[in-house]
């Protein structure tokens, strides 16, 4: 009988949500709103409450309309001249390379530090933002729920290569596969997918990547002219979308990383990969089920539009591992202020300070902490 309830609940449910069930992360949504409202209630936050509070939706729950309008307002970022200055990075062309160069020159900040989740945060919040400003775009910033898609992500709304996706795979080009730093094998290697060559299908087939690339990657890149990655390279967009990857990110992957790890510091160890134990983690399992040119280089990722909707998703496990027990971690964070404590740091603060450069100035950690209601209310939004 139970069983049966649920399954008329939960048929109901997909009929309006369209073509995906709910699945147990999206159960942990459900059942974390009251504990949420319950929290504001006691603790208001700068006017922010689940009624003001915009949605940023799933990719495929999104119409075919407002997909485009996202990629529309993508390419017009692409279209729009940068703002950093040709003499601090001569790849930086348009106002999305902006994003790219930033990224950049804080990778070794917000990486395996007490930065990584609200610098992204925050990173992700600006960029939203330039979509909505600078672009007309209407929505919010959508996400990738890599468990929906994991079994096979190239038969999925964002890589399918159609009018409405987020581009597709590369053309087929034999490759060695995905080194894991300091993983034991077999874990050491991601077998290669079956792409690795230019994009040539959907919204971004025509787009040119400028920056980059600043690491050695498993594809014949044309090597940056400067070091730093920054000097100008255009050249195609390169993807291997690899389901070899992508079989650390499942649903499964997802619910227990929220609910087995019960403060920041393993939430947070989990989440971005125990290399040297074999496990890839969901954050490097979802950048190298893109892989490719920039999408695989640590540094340059932002350069693939797709980083911000895989770190959407990352911003969206955090707030419902924080609703989890909202009075012990919404302000919880954990690691030091260095990459991997290296060189030695002190465990981060609150009070630590943050920015993303030219584009915005420095805010404390704190302010990222709570997206209903932080900077100052200006941080107001939930994840459907
Ligand atoms: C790509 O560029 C070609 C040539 O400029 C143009 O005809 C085509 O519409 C562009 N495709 C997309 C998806 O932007
Ligand atoms: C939430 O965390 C507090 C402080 O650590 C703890 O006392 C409390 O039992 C936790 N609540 C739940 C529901 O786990
Ligand atoms: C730093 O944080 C870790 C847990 O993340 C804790 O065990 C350690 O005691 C902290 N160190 C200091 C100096 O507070
Ligand atoms: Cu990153």
């Amino acid at each position: 009988m139970i069983r049966l309830f649920v399954l008329l609940f939960s048929f109901s449910v997909s009929v309006l949500a369209g073509t995906f069930p709910p699945d147990k992360v999206d159960e942990l949504v459900a059942t974390s709103l009251p504990l949420l409202e319950e929290y504001l209630a006691r603790n208001p936050q700068k006017n922010c409450t689940p009624e003001t509070a915009v949605r940023r939706k799933e990719w495929g729950d999104l119409s075919k309309q407002e997909r485009r309008d996202y990629t529309d307002a993508v390419l017009c970022l692409q279209s729009k001249p940068a703002l950093m200055s040709s003499s601090f990075a001569p790849g930086a062309r348009t106002r999305f390379d902006d994003y790219v160069v930033i990224h950049m020159v804080q990778t070794e900040r917000n990486h395996d530090s007490s930065f990584f989740l609200p610098w992204h945060r925050y990173y992700l919040w600006h960029y939203e933002n330039a979509l909505r400003t600078e672009c007309g775009y209407s929505g919010y910033q959508p996400y990738w729920d890599w468990g929906r898609y994991a079994a096979n992500p190239l038969d999925s709304p964002l890589f399918n290569g159609d009018e409405f996706s987020l581009s597709g795979n590369g053309e087929p080009v034999p490759h060695r596969g995905i080194t894991v730093p300091g993983a034991p094998a077999p874990w050491d290697v991601i077998p290669p997918g079956e792409g690795g060559g230019c994009v040539t299908t959907g919204p971004f087939k025509n787009m040119t990547v400028n920056l980059g690339p600043r690491l050695q990657l498993a594809l014949d890149v044309e090597p940056n002219p400067q070091k730093d990655g920054l000097g100008y390279n255009p050249r195609c967009l390169r993807r291997d979308i690899n389901k070899n990857a992508a079989t650390v990110t499942t649903t499964s992957h997802i619910y227990d990383l929220i609910t087995q790890n019960t403060n920041a510091y393993w939430f947070q160890t989990v989440l971005e990969g125990q290399f040297a134990e074999g496990k890839w983690g969901v954050h490097a399992g979802g950048h190298f089920t893109v892989s490719g040119d920039p999408g695989g280089d640590f540094y340059v990722s932002p350069g693939d539009p797709v980083f911000y909707l895989h770190h959407a998703q990352i911003d969206r496990v955090w707030w419902i591992w924080q609703m989890q027990n909202l009075t012990q971690r919404l302000f919880e964070i954990s690691k030091t202020r260095t990459m991997g404590n290296n060189p030695p740091s002190p465990n981060g603060t609150l009070d630590d300070l943050t920015n993303l450069g030219i584009l915005a100035g420095d805010v404390e950690v704190r302010d990222l902490m709570s997206t209903m209601g932080g900077l100052d209310g200006r941080l107001c939004y939930m994840y459907e």
